[in-house]
């Protein structure tokens, strides 16, 4: 509970046995979390088994992609009444004592949003090199200029699954997704910038993943891949009007 309104957490997993246990635990215990739920996307291994044993709800849902995850985990929330829905990742790379710093900021806006490119909050060992980074700040400055006016928004990451949102935010921002694919995390910012709504981004603290493997970011040919899909969804999204 964060001044009078309930606080649940939405973690897509897929195939997260090595992390998922300790990221629940972490946001179970933080004080202003109400309740966590894990969206098992068709996982191979003991991810659901773990979730629930550390205290998580867990969804089952069979539309693969971490957008298809997340849309499931936010929907089953609000239907749970939850007043803002929080969205991290389920290797570890997101600490859960970031959450007040988010939750303070999302009492002047619609929608907070992490960013992982502030390179003095970037630890050892963390998936973010020179390369990452900058690619991120780029395509966060397209999308800057793509709605500039009138919002005049302040981004430097297009792709931290860190971020903070009222339920109704949620419900005006969701018919307008569709993506399926790491690209949902940069329509749901294109959604709420088209609705008018406003956005702050802040700087969380961004670590390495504590075990498993990325699926999104690992390597030259997924992080091309994933930028690329994400730019074509900025563009397609900008010229929709
Ligand atoms: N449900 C679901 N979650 C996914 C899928 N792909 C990635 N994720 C989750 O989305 C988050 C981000 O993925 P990750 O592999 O860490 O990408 P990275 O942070 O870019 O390296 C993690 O919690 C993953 O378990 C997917 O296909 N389905
Ligand atoms: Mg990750």
């Amino acid at each position: 509970m964060f001044n009078q309104h309930t606080v649940h957490v939405v973690i897509p997993a897929y195939n997260e046995e090595a992390t998922i246990a300790e990221v629940v635990t972490d946001f179970r215990a933080e004080e202003f979390v109400d309740s966590v739920v894990v969206v098992d996307n068709n996982c191979k291994d003991q991810t659901n088994p773990l979730a629930r044993n550390a205290g998580a709800d867990v969804i089952q849902e069979s539309a693969p992609g971490y957008g298809c995850a997340i849309r499931a985990g936010l929907d089953y929330a609000a239907g749970k009444g939850a007043d803002i829905l929080v969205i991290v990742e389920a290797d570890g790379s997101f600490r859960a004592s970031d959450l007040p710093k988010l939750l303070h900021y999302l009492s002047d806006c619609r929608m907070v949003l992490g960013t992982r490119t502030t390179r003095q909050m970037v630890q050892q060992g963390a998936n973010m090199d020179k390369l990452l980074r900058w690619g991120n700040v780029t395509m966060a400055k397209l999308l800057e200029l793509c709605w500039y006016l009138p919002h005049e928004p302040r981004l430097t990451d297009v792709g931290c699954t860190y971020r903070a949102l009222w339920r109704d935010t949620w419900a005006t921002i969701k018919p307008g997704t569709t993506e399926a694919g790491p690209s949902f995390s940069p329509e749901m910012i294109c959604e709420a910038y088209r609705r008018g709504l406003r956005v702050i981004e802040i700087p969380v603290a961004y670590g390495a993943r504590l075990g498993g493997e990325s699926k999104h970011s690992d390597g030259f040919t997924k992080v091309a891949k994933t930028a690329t899909g994400m730019f074509k969804t900025i563009m397609r999204k900008r010229l929709r009007g």
